[in-house]
């Protein structure tokens, strides 16, 4: 990474997430990233356990099968409960293949329609308030056009504030992820936030606390998003029930594959939820679903799918993921449209797997 990255949980510098290639009988091949963290801090995921539940659960579920849709492959690894950051690896080498073999670019395939999505930035928590300010300057000066701040507790009035104050008309939001307790103490802080003029304030509780969102969205004027708390669409129907949050942001990770995204994308719909693509620094393969996802109509909110640039020295795709203000051009070539680079990847690759039919 080019900058070290840090949330209210943790800090990292260095990523390792599994790449999935599926190869069909024309020897035709799709790509997906498994892009869960290495330890269990965002969710209960690691890369250890995506790396066992891919090849002794879901790969040998779906290798030789004779399948025409990305959504009935997945069925076949319908008993496996949870580890949605595994099964969204599978899933989209699926959908980048089947998309391919279709001749259409795969935003088309999932139901995208812009051509061009709009990017924000993540930034997480620095050592100082004037570090954060040069970051934002950096980004800003970069054309990007919304800007998220990680908070926790300790870390959120004071750099608000300081950002507001020295950039009066972005975009902005925070994302706590989790790190406040739900009491009327943090929801009276919380509302501190109202003053700026954000954009949202994201998961601020935690994941199963639906209650305290709900209370949040009534104590403050700011939009309350949610992505921990949103695993599957049923979560998301059990929200938009509580009030628990006016917006949600959609991570092809976190939902378990392209399939439920675009779901969760339909679903928000219908109950007036406004929805964003949210990321989990993804490399390019996972970055190119993310852009692709974006493309879908709903997806009115800027989303977290910045250049490779904006995080790594070399992606794994070639040409990488650019933004030119803040605009991230959707492929209009079939499958994937990025080549992805084999060589890259096997100077790089620490461990490899091969699951046959
Ligand atoms: O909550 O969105 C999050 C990264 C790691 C863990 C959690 C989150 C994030 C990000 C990354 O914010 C956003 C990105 O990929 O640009
Ligand atoms: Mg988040």
């Amino acid at each position: 990474m080019v900058h070290a990255f840090q949330t209210s949980s943790h800090r990292k510098k260095h990523l390792d997430h599994i790449l999935v290639r599926l190869v069909d009988a024309s020897g035709a091949e799709g790509w997906g990233e498994i892009a869960s963290p290495s330890a269990p801090y965002y969710g209960a995921e690691t890369t250890a356990t995506c790396w066992h539940i891919a090849e002794e659960h879901l790969l040998p579920a779906v290798v030789g099968a004779e399948w025409d849709h990305p959504a009935r492959l997945r069925e076949r690894w319908g008993k496996v409960r949870g580890n949605h950051f595994a099964a969204a690896g599978v899933d989209a080498a699926a959908w980048t293949l089947w998309a391919g073999a279709q001749g259409v670019p795969l935003a088309a395939a999932l139901g995208g329609t812009r051509t061009e999505v709009v990017a924000g930035v993540s930034l997480g928590i620095e050592p100082t308030i004037d570090a954060l300010l040069d970051q934002v300057r950096r980004q800003v000066d970069a054309g990007y056009p919304r800007v998220k701040l990680k908070i926790a507790p300790g870390w959120d009035i004071e750099p608000v504030r300081a950002v507001r104050s020295a950039f009066p008309d972005l975009a902005v939001h925070v994302d706590a992820n989790g790190a406040y307790g739900g009491g009327d103490e943090e929801i009276a802080l919380l509302r501190g936030l109202d003053a700026f003029g954000l954009l949202m304030i994201e998961q601020p509780f935690a994941p199963r606390d639906l209650l305290a969102h709900a209370a949040l969205q009534r104590a403050v004027d700011t939009p309350v998003c949610l992505d921990e708390s949103v695993e599957t669409v049923h979560d998301l129907r059990t929200a938009a029930a509580l009030g628990a949050g006016r917006v949600l942001n959609i991570k092809v990770s976190r939902m378990g594959g392209l399939t439920p995204a675009v779901a969760a994308h339909d679903a928000a719909a219908e109950y007036g939820m406004a929805v964003w693509c949210g990321g989990m620094h993804e490399f390019g393969i996972g970055r190119a679903a993310n852009v692709a996802l974006s493309s879908l109509p709903g997806f009115t909110l800027p989303s977290d799918v910045s250049a490779s640039a904006k995080y790594y020295a070399r992606d794994v795709i070639a040409p990488e993921v650019v933004a030119d203000k803040g605009i991230v051009a959707v492929p209009d070539t079939p499958g994937l449209g990025f080549a992805v680079d084999t060589a890259f990847i096997a100077e790089n690759r620490r461990a490899e797997a091969v699951v046959r039919a």
